[in-house]
C-alpha cells in the first residue's frame, strides 16, 4: 500500500504549526513540520506527535458511555448507542429546565473548544435553548483580563493587539514563557528563532518573571518580580514616560483620549514605591522606561503571570497604556491588530461586563459568563437558580479551576451531568453520560481563533486525515443533534444546521480578503496556507467604539490603582507565594496519557530557591506539604536557583490519581493538582478571573 501526505495545522496550542502527516492506510508513519506554511515555516514542537497518540489511544472513547452504579457502590461505564445517549441527555436537560428554570442548567466550556472550529460555530445550536445565567469557561482561569481591557479600550473583546516581534526593536515581556507555551494571546510559532533574530538585529528582550524561565535565558535581561506586584512596576514605567516627557502617542494623538487623567492617576507610582513592593530596582525601572521610549519601535506584552493574578485586569490595562503613551500601538514593530481572513470581530458580540452577577457571591459576568471560581458554590448552595444539571464540553475544571477538590465534591451532588469529551477524566467521571466526538484527525480544520492573534496574516484550511468511523459524530454534530432534540422537547421548532465549512467559506468571501478572491476553494488549492502579508496599522477604522476613539482613562482601572495601594499597604509580607509553570511536553490537564510525552523524570515537583529549601528545614528531593487556606498536597521539593526567593512553583493539570479515572498512562504519572491549593476566593477583583499565581502558601516537611 502506498503512503499518502496530508497537510494539517496542529490544533494543540496557539502556535497553530503547519504539519505534514504521512499515513499508510489507517496508520500514521510520520509527523513533520510543514516548511511551506507561511506562519510556522516548518516549526513544530514535541507535542506534535501527540496527534498520533490521541488518535490511537485505547483509552479514548469511541462510543457514548453511561455511568452505571452497581449494588456494591462501584461504578462501571456501559457503552450505549448515540440515540439513547442523545435522547437521555436532551430529556434530562429539558426536565431540569421545565421543573426549575433555565438557570438550573450550568455550562462549562474548556480550552480545546477554541481550537476546534466546529465547536465554535455550532455550540449555539444547543446553547440557544439554554440561555442560562450559569455559563462558565476556562476564560476566567486564563485570559479574561485581556478581553475586558479590549472591550473598554477598543470596543470589542476580541480586538487584542499583539507584539509585531519580527519588526520590533524592544520587547518588554511580563509573566509569559513562550519558549515552553509556544505563545499565548499571541500566535508566534518558532518564537525562539524570532527572539534570536530580534537580538541579532540589535534589539532587546527584557523578561520580568519570578522564575528565570527558558524564555528568560534567551533574553537580553531578566528581572525577578514579586508575584502579584507587576502593576506597581508597570505603573512606574508609565509614570516615568509621562514625568520625563517621553510620552508621545504619535499618530494616535487624536484617537487616544484621556491620557492626561491617566498620567495624573499614575503620578504617585514612583519607581521607589514600585521597587519597594515588586523587588525590581528603581534605577532599572527608570532605565527600562527610557530604553522603551528611545527604541525605534517597542512593545510591552504580558500573559498568564500578569492575567491570572490579583491585579490581572489592572496589569493588562497598564500594558496597553504603555504601548499607547509611547506611540507604539498600531505601529509596525509595536503592538498591532492582526486582520484574519475570517474575522470573528465582525461576527461575535463585543462582550459586556457586570450586567448581571453570580447568585451566591455576586461576582460580575463578562460576555454572559460567570467566573469559574464560583461554579462549585453555584452547584452546592440550595435556593432558586441553583445549578442542578451540568453540561461540560472539552474541559476539565476539577483540575483546572481553583479549589478543584471543592468542585470535585460538588459535581457529585448534581441531578444530572453530561460531558462532551473523549476521555473519562477527573471531571467527566462524574457525568451520567459522556459523548465522545471523532478524533481531531477525523474532521477538517480551520483555525477560527488564532489567526486573529497571529504575528502574520495567513489562512489555511485542511481536510480530515482519516475518514470518521461509522457511527461517530463530530463535536458540531453532537451540538446540533442535542439542540434539535431539546428544541422538540421544549415545544420549539428544531433547526437544520449549516455545516461548519460552509460557514467558513462564507466568512472568507465576506471577509477582508474576499475581494482578492479568497474562498474555501482557494484555500483547498493551497493546503500549506495562504500568506496575506505582515500586520498593518488599522486604527481608527477598526475600532469598535462608538466614536472611533480610545477612552484611555477607564474609571474601573483608575479606581483599581487605589485597591493596589491598599493591598500593599502594610510592611510588606513575607509569606511564600505559589506560581505555576508549563513544560513544552505537557498541555494543561490532558496531555499526560501519552507515553512519549510523560516519560523521563517527574515534572510535577515544587521548585524552590535553595535558601527557602534550607529555611524550611528541607532538602532537595525531600517530600513537603504545600498548603493554603483551602487545602494541601504533598510534593517532592526541587531546589532551584532559577526561582526568586520567597516564591515556589508547581505545574497545574496533574492529580490524576482519583477513583474511576480512565487514563492509564496519566494515572501512572499522576502527580498532584496545583488547584487543590489555589483558592476560589483569591481573584482579580475587577474581572473575577482566578488568581492562580501569587497564592499565599506554606511549605513544611512531612
Ligand atoms: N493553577 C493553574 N490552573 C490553571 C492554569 C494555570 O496556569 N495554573 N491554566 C489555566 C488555563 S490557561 C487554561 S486554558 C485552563 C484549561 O482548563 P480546561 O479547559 O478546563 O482543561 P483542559 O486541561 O484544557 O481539558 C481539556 C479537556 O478537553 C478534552 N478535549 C480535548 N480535545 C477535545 C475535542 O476536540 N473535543 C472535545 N469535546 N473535547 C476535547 C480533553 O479530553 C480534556 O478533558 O486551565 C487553567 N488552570
Ligand atoms: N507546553 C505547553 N504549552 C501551552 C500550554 C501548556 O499547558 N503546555 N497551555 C496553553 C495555554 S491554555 C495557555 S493559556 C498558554 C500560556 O502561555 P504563557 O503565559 O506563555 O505560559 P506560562 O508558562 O503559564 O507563563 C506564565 C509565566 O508567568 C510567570 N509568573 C507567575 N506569576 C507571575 C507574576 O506575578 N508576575 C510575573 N511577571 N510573572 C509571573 C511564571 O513564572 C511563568 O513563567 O500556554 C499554552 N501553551
Ligand atoms: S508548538 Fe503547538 S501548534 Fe506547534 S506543534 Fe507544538 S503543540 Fe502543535
Ligand atoms: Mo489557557
Amino acid at each position: 500500500m502506498s503512503s499518502k501526505l496530508h497537510y494539517r495545522a496542529c490544533h494543540l496550542c496557539e502556535a497553530i504549526c503547519g504539519l505534514v502527516i504521512e499515513t499508510q492506510g489507517t496508520r500514521i508513519l510520520s509527523i513533520k513540520g510543514d516548511r511551506d506554511d507561511p506562519l510556522s515555516r516548518g516549526h513544530l514542537c514535541p507535542k506534535a506527535v501527540a496527534l498520533r497518540d490521541i488518535h490511537e489511544d485505547p483509552d479514548r472513547l469511541r462510543a457514548p458511555v453511561k455511568r452505571v452504579q452497581d449494588g456494591a457502590g462501584g461504578v462501571s461505564w456501559q457503552p450505549i448507542g448515540w440515540d439513547e445517549a442523545l435522547d437521555t441527555t436532551a430529556r434530562a436537560l429539558a426536565a431540569t429546565i421545565q421543573a426549575h428554570g433555565v438557570d438550573a442548567v450550568g455550562v462549562y466550556m474548556g480550552n480545546p473548544s477554541v481550537h476546534n472550529y466546529g465547536m465554535l460555530t455550532h455550540q449555539r445550536e444547543l446553547f440557544q435553548y439554554i440561555r442560562t445565567k450559569n455559563r462558565f469557561s476556562a476564560t476566567s482561569v486564563d485570559q479574561l483580563p485581556h478581553h475586558l481591557v479590549s472591550l473598554w479600550l477598543y470596543g470589542h473583546k476580541l480586538l487584542i493587539p499583539v507584539p509585531d516581534i519580527d519588526r520590533s526593536d524592544y520587547l518588554l515581556m511580563l509573566g509569559a514563557n513562550p519558549l515552553a507555551s509556544n505563545g499565548s494571546i499571541w500566535t508566534v510559532p518558532d518564537v525562539k528563532k524570532r527572539i534570536r533574530a530580534l537580538r541579532e538585529r540589535g534589539g532587546r528582550l527584557v523578561v520580568v518573571d519570578p522564575r528565570r524561565t527558558e524564555t528568560a535565558l534567551e533574553a537580553s535581561e531578566h528581572l525577578f518580580v514579586r508575584p502579584g506586584s507587576d502593576a506597581f512596576f508597570l505603573a512606574a514605567v508609565l509614570n516615568t514616560l509621562f514625568s520625563e516627557g517621553l510620552a508621545d502617542p504619535g499618530a494616535l494623538g487624536e484617537v487616544a483620549q484621556g491620557l492626561d487623567s491617566v498620567a495624573a492617576a499614575v503620578a504617585p507610582f514612583t519607581p521607589e514605591l514600585a521597587a519597594r513592593h515588586s523587588g525590581i530596582d528603581s534605577a532599572a525601572i527608570v532605565r527600562i522606561a527610557r530604553e522603551f521610549a528611545a527604541a525605534d519601535s517597542a512593545v510591552c506584552y504580558g500573559r498568564m503571570g500578569v492575567s491570572t493574578q490579583a491585579f490581572g485586569t489592572l496589569c493588562q490595562w497598564l500594558i496597553q497604556m504603555i504601548n499607547i503613551a509611547s506611540g507604539n500601538l498600531d505601529r509596525p514593530g509595536g503592538s498591532l491588530f492582526p486582520q484574519p481572513a475570517v474575522d470573528t470581530v465582525q461576527t461575535a458580540t463585543p462582550g459586556g461586563y457586570a450586567r448581571q452577577h453570580s447568585r451566591v457571591r455576586g461576582l460580575p459576568e463578562f460576555d454572559r459568563e460567570l467566573p469559574a471560581a464560583c461554579l462549585a458554590e453555584e452547584i452546592a448552595t440550595p435556593g432558586e437558580g441553583q445549578i442542578r444539571a451540568l453540561f461540560t464540553g472539552a474541559g476539565n475544571p476539577v483540575l483546572s479551576t481553583p479549589n478543584g477538590r471543592q468542585l470535585d465534591a460538588a459535581l457529585g451532588q448534581l441531578d444530572f451531568m453530561v460531558s462532551l469529551d473523549p476521555y473519562i477524566n477527573e471531571t467527566t467521571r462524574h457525568a451520567d453520560i459522556i459523548l465522545p466526538p471523532t478524533s481531531p484527525l477525523e474532521h477538517d480544520h480551520y483555525d477560527l481563533s488564532f489567526h486573529l492573534l497571529a504575528v502574520r496574516n495567513t489562512a489555511r484550511f485542511n481536510e480530515a486525515v482519516f475518514e470518521p468511523p461509522p457511527d461517530s459524530l463530530h463535536d458540531w454534530e453532537i451540538f446540533a443533534a442535542l439542540g434539535q432534540r431539546l428544541a422538540t422537547l421544549l415545544g420549539l421548532e428544531p433547526q437544520q444546521p449549516t455545516p461548519p465549512q460552509a460557514i467558513i467559506d462564507f466568512g472568507l468571501q465576506a471577509g477582508h480578503y474576499g475581494d482578492q478572491g479568497l474562498s474555501l476553494a482557494k484555500l483547498r488549492e493551497q493546503p500549506s496556507g495562504v500568506d496575506l502579508g505582515p500586520l498593518q496599522p488599522c486604527l481608527p477604522q477598526r475600532l469598535h467604539t462608538p466614536d472611533k476613539t480610545i477612552a484611555c482613562a477607564v474609571p474601573e482601572a483608575l479606581a483599581d490603582l487605589q485597591r493596589l495601594r491598599d493591598a500593599f499597604n502594610g510592611d510588606g509580607d513575607s509569606s511564600l507565594r505559589l506560581i505555576g509553570r508549563r513544560h513544552v511536553r505537557s498541555n494543561n490537564s490532558w496531555m499526560h496519557n501519552y507515553h512519549r510525552l510523560v516519560k523521563g523524570r517527574d515534572r510535577c515537583t515544587l521548585l524552590m530557591h535553595p535558601q527557602d529549601v534550607a529555611r524550611h528545614g528541607l532538602e532537595n528531593g525531600a517530600r513537603a506539604r504545600l498548603a493554603s487556606r483551602v487545602g494541601a498536597v504533598d510534593v517532592t521539593v526541587e531546589a532551584s536557583p532559577e526561582m526568586m526567593p520567597g516564591v515556589v512553583s508547581l505545574p497545574h493539570g496533574f492529580g490524576h490519581a482519583r477513583d474511576g479515572v480512565r487514563l492509564r498512562t496519566a494515572v501512572r504519572h499522576a502527580g498532584v493538582s496545583c488547584n487543590d491549593v489555589t483558592d476560589e476566593h483569591y481573584l482579580d477583583a475587577l474581572s473575577g478571573n482566578a488568581a492562580v499565581n501569587g497564592v499565599p502558601v506554606t511549605v513544611s516537611a512531612v
